[in-house]
């Protein structure tokens, strides 16, 4: 049994398009509170957080969307998340755009820094939001959460000053990418982030390449927050996101993901983020979506006798 509390967030400033706003209330629908108290485990729902004021947040840069309330979510999300990671249960952040990790994975950061534990993260996204103020083309601050989670420089906006501990690059992984920009790229290149393309999921199979992830994980023995962007999955599976990138993750090896995170044990916290209610086809995506947190909480079809990891 494992005590799960969930906490909305539902920004969609994040993204140049409306919509995500209602993905919190999608999950809900879903019956996400349901499924997770089926598998045994105690389930809070804190409802839906709030932004700060955060009209101070400016920067040279013209062209960033919304920066004001994504530096308001950011700063009211950082101090949630670390507070939730001071306490006993794990957390579920129900987007809502995955700008919203800029607030959720730096407060855990911080929390775990505060237990002396070694902080990483897992990125299931078809993109690395990997770009800084300077190298974001479209102005959509969805695009910037790992770069500012990493201690990239030129962020100060979001939590008016510098991020207080940044992840350490090198325990970062990033796994299903398949759109990275040009400057971006260099950026993602440059730094000593792990990163999966779809190519290295179809050569090498996403099982060993997020078990070696793991295994460093438990190796350290650290914590580790996991954000599963719903463009991780092949949109015709999954078409409720406003940037669907086709090839993404199968059905199987989305489930097998969360079964393997599942058997881990090391999982923290857990962001579900940019699902966009009104692109979806009767509730398929926000179902599926519950479905793979069923998953990652212990759902199974056949208990294991022996399991060969
Ligand atoms: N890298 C592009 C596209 C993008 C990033 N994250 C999402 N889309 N969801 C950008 O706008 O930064
Ligand atoms: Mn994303
Ligand atoms: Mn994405």
């Amino acid at each position: 049994m494992t005590k799960i509390v969930l906490l909305g967030a539902p920004i969609e400033a994040g993204t140049g398009r409306r919509g995500c706003v209602m993905g919190p209330d999608a999950y809900r629908t879903a019956g996400l509170v349901e499924e997770l108290r089926a598998l045994g485990h105690e389930v809070t729902d804190m409802g839906d957080a709030e932004p700060e004021d955060a009209r101070d947040a400016k920067t040279e840069f013209t062209h960033l969307k919304e920066l004001e309330v994504v530096a308001g979510w950011t700063r009211a999300l950082h101090a949630d998340a670390k507070r939730l990671g001071r306490g006993d249960a794990l957390p579920i952040y129900l987007g809502g755009d995955h700008a919203l990790s800029a607030g959720t994975v730096t407060g855990h950061a911080a929390a775990a820094a505060e237990q002396d534990r070694p902080f990483f993260v897992l990125w299931l996204d078809a993109h690395a939001d990997f770009n800084t103020f300077a190298t974001t083309t479209s102005g959509n601050l969805h695009g910037t959460p790992l770069a500012f989670a990493c201690g990239l420089p030129g962020f100060d906006a979001y939590l008016n000053g510098p991020v207080p501990v940044p992840v350490n690059p090198e325990n970062v992984c990033i796994l299903g990418l398949r759109s990275v920009d040009g400057d971006e790229r260099r950026l993602l290149q440059d730094s000593a982030v792990t990163a999966h393309d779809m190519r290295a999921i179809d050569e090498l199979g996403i099982v060993p390449l997020l078990r070696a992830f793991l295994d460093r994980v438990r190796a350290a023995k650290g914590v580790l927050h996991v954000s599963l962007d719903v463009d991780f999955i092949e949109p015709d599976i999954a078409p409720a996101v406003g940037t669907t990138v086709p090839g993404g993750a199968t059905f199987r090896e989305a489930h097998h993901v969360m079964e393997l995170l599942h058997d881990s044990g090391l999982v923290t916290s857990l962001d579900l983020v940019e699902l966009n209610p009104f692109l979806d086809v009767k509730g398929r995506t926000a179902r599926l979506m519950v479905d793979l947190t069923a998953s990652l909480f212990g759902r199974r079809i056949l208990d294991r006798a022996t399991r060969s990891y």
